[in-house]
């Protein structure tokens, strides 16, 4: 019979050969179930836990499997939180296999993320913790790894109890107000009141920031300009490989193609694409407008200049998203990256008509110096993207949400404090301003599973592999 809290076992190493296979099995009956078919079980059995033992395990006819090692835990000091064991054996499917076949006699099969279900509902970790689990490691690249360990760690969780600790002192002086309210009680601060409630909104505000969102999404950078000014070369400098094809012909590119790289621990999707120019060439027509529609989708639009692009502009550009670069400084005489000083004094020279140009007055724009042949020629270029999504260098200290129900919780949390605001601001009874900071403190309960249904467990485990 299934219930919440039966022995559940699995394979817990991915298939294929490999020098070492693992399995765990947990809940009360698993050393026992253990225990019948290991040479070694006199000892396993009276072992302390965080022990480990060598034998032969055997099948249920006696016939030996392997020599394994067993990794003791006694509850409540487990991953689950209950007695649980595991088991390594030879890296071959065909041993663990057989191990697994023996164990479910006796055990059930754990179904997908089960064993952090039950992390979970025993209390050894809250929700964002467990949920972090699947992120570290299904992540791709060193900061939404470092992310999802941060979340492990506890460090998101500590800023959410924070905050719900703060809206409920909030809370309970807008209570006491009413209850109060017809006594001679002097009258709650509500300056205060107010000041400290907006400043529980901006640090929603900072946990809910855009470094999160790259850090899940990736960021999504477009290479855009006319035509053989290095968009391609650019392209496969920042994949370190010869991606795509780079010839001195213009219009060699004309379909997009795209990519993923990480760019300092950042998730990055690249799209090289056809350069702007007005042409007849109905195929690179084509690849224009898809040009137009990717610029119109990203995150961050590399746009490449050169003396002659002041006609390619178009009105919409927007300068949010927009990074200027200026390739082929090597052509111009520079070795190296040029300072601030020069490069300034260069693009002056050059007398560009740029199309923030007002009154026919040279303006110096923020135009990044790249080039894809001197050896730090792309270092300005990556600052550039960095800095123009603020995003933080440093991850380990700040805690960020990477995770799109979190960060839909987190919204609802901060749309109920800014009717709580809004509740002050036009002198609402104080019922109205607790009841929204009730809602402000159950959304984000919710993220941290105060607060959790089995559907949204269910949702949430289902994306786990088994054995985690
Ligand atoms: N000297 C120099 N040549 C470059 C640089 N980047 C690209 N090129 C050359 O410029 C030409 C066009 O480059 P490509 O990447 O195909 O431009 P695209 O049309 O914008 O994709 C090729 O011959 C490249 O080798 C650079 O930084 N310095
Ligand atoms: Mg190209």
């Amino acid at each position: 019979m299934q219930t919440l809290f039966d022995t559940i076992c699995a394979v817990i190493t991915p298939p294929g050969h490999s020098a070492v296979a693992m399995l765990r099995i947990s809940g009360n009956r698993s050393i026992e179930i253990v225990c019948r078919f290991f040479s070694n079980h006199a000892k396993l059995q009276k072992a302390a836990s965080h022990t480990m033992h060598y034998g032969t395990f055997r099948d249920n006819a006696g016939t030996a499997i392997d020599d394994v090692v067993c990794l003791l835990y006694r509850a409540p000091h487990s991953y689950t939180g209950e007695d649980s064991i595991e088991i390594s054996c030879h890296g071959n499917p065909l041993i663990a296999n057989r191990i697994l076949g023996t164990l479910l006699g006796h055990a059930r099969m754990a179904t997908a993320g089960e064993f952090t279900r039950r992390a979970f509902l025993n209390g050894k970790m809250d929700l964002t913790q467990a949920e972090a689990v699947a992120d570290v490691i299904s992540a791709t690249t060193i900061k939404s790894e470092l992310a999802a360990l941060m979340q492990i760690k506890g460090y998101l969780a500590t800023e959410l109890k924070n905050l719900l600790q703060r809206i409920t002192t909030a809370r309970i002086k807008m209570e006491l107000a009413i209850d109060f309210s017809d006594q001679d009680l002097p009258q709650i601060d509500l300056d205060t009141q107010r000041t400290q409630i907006a400043a529980i909104l901006n640090d929603m505000e900072l946990l809910g920031s855009e470094g999160g969102k790259y850090i899940r999404d990736g960021i999504r950078i477009c290479l855009a300009g006319a035509p053989n000014l290095g968009k391609s070369s650019i392209f496969n400098a920042l994949l370190k490989e010869n991606r795509a094809i780079v010839t001195p012909h213009p219009g060699t590119t004309r379909d997009y193609i795209e990519e993923t790289i990480a760019l300092d621990g950042y998730p990055v999707v690249v799209y090289d694409t056809a350069g702007i120019r007005n042409t007849v060439d109905e195929i690179e027509q084509m690849g224009i407008t898809r040009t137009h529609d990717l610029m119109q989708s990203a995150d961050i639009i590399l746009y490449l200049l050169d003396q002659d692009s002041s006609y390619e502009f178009s009105p919409d550009f927007n300068e949010e998203r927009m990074i200027w670069v200026w390739n082929k400084i090597d052509l111009a005489g520079f070795n190296g990256l040029p300072s601030q000083e020069d490069w300034e004094r260069y693009l002056m020279s050059l007398q560009l008509r740029l199309p923030h140009e007002v009154d026919d007055e040279p303006i110096v724009m923020n135009i990044i110096p790249c080039s894809t042949v001197l050896p730090d020629g792309l270092t300005a270029l990556t600052d550039a993207i960095l800095s123009k999504l603020s995003l933080p260098r440093d991850i380990e200290n700040r805690p960020l949400i990477t995770n799109t129900r979190h960060l839909a919780a987190l919204q609802r949390s901060r749309t109920a404090i800014q009717a709580a605001l809004q509740a002050m601001d036009c002198d609402a009874g104080y019922e109205f301003v607790a009841f929204d900071l009730i809602e402000a403190s159950s959304a984000l309960e919710e993220i941290l599973g105060v607060i959790s249904t089995d559907d949204l467990l269910d949702s949430i485990f289902t994306n786990f592999c088994i054995g985690k």
